[in-house]
């Protein structure tokens, strides 16, 4: 934005510059880095190396399905090609191997939509997923909305979001540090429990239920969408923590994870991760 304005007018860089010289110089240099990606149906466009550090994944979805971003970071020395073999026995279900990390990234966007998500990485070898279903039953994943992401050091030194709202995980809840107001909110997402939980958040619609959401959500979305989703924290493991900004209006929100569960592989709302909170206005 800045860059845009230098080249072209040089008029809005001097009145620009006016009000940042009483700043810490450093202060722009630490916003995290934007990483663009764009969600098709059913693939991501997205750089394939980035630097370490704190990064803001922009999710822009230009499919006609709703779209995630999942970022996992592979571990114990596992490849791409590791992950692709681990992928061939999951079918409709997802089976996340043990050594594959849910680091967070920016959940589902609807239809020309974008969401975004704040994280911390460090250098190693990751993969971008969406795991939403289609109408077919089949994850988008197994449809090619698969990418591998080198994360190379040294880490940019960028700082973290200033959060104003807390949003802890557990097995199997959902806690705002306070209530949400409608504007402009940081939230800042973090998993108390052993396994990884996520949070899908969307406006009820005016008379649509929770339950309506889920099953539009888990079922190939098919008919009028019951949500206007917002994005909300991919999968994060345990201790990991996220961020996302986001404006809120008035209104019924849900808040939902789909993941199956570590005992008995259902799908975490049906253990009461679902929530209807209200934004007064
Ligand atoms: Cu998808």
């Amino acid at each position: 934005m800045i860059k845009k304005i230098l080249v072209t007018s040089g008029f809005a860089f001097a009145a620009l510059a006016a009000p940042l010289a009483g700043q810490a110089p450093a202060a722009a240099a630490t916003a995290p880095r934007v990483v663009n990606v764009k969600a098709l149906d059913y693939r991501f466009q997205a750089p394939a190396t980035i630097p370490a550090g704190t990064t803001t994944f922009r999710l822009q979805n230009v499919g006609k399905e709703v779209h995630h971003l999942w970022v996992v970071q592979l571990t114990g020395g596992k490849t791409p090609d590791d992950f692709t073999k681990a992928m061939k026995s999951w079918g409709s279900a997802l089976k996340m191997p043990p050594w594959a990390i849910d680091v967070g990234g920016p959940n589902s966007a609807g239809s020309n939509e974008t969401a975004e998500g704040t994280m911390t990485l460090e250098p190693g070898t990751y993969m971008l997923v969406c795991w939403v279903p289609s109408a077919d039953g089949m994850l988008h994943v197994m449809k090619g909305m698969v990418k591998p992401l080198k994360v190379t050091g040294p880490a940019t030194a960028a700082a973290e979001p200033v959060a104003d709202i807390t949003m802890m995980m557990d097995d199997y809840s959902f806690d705002l540090s306070k209530p949400i107001t409608p504007g402009r909110h940081t939230i800042r997402f973090e998993n108390r429990a052993a396994q990884s939980h996520e949070a899908v958040i969307g406006r009820l619609l005016p008379d649509k239920t929770l339950a309506q959401a889920v099953t539009w959500l888990n079922a190939g979305q098919a008919g009028p969408a019951p949500i206007a989703l917002l994005g909300g924290a991919s999968g994060l493991a345990k201790g990991r923590h996220m961020f996302i900004t986001a404006d809120f209006q008035a209104g019924r929100y849900a808040l939902l994870c789909f993941i199956p569960d570590a005992k008995d592989g259902k799908p975490h709302f049906d253990h009461g991760m679902v929530k209807e909170i209200v934004v007064a206005p």
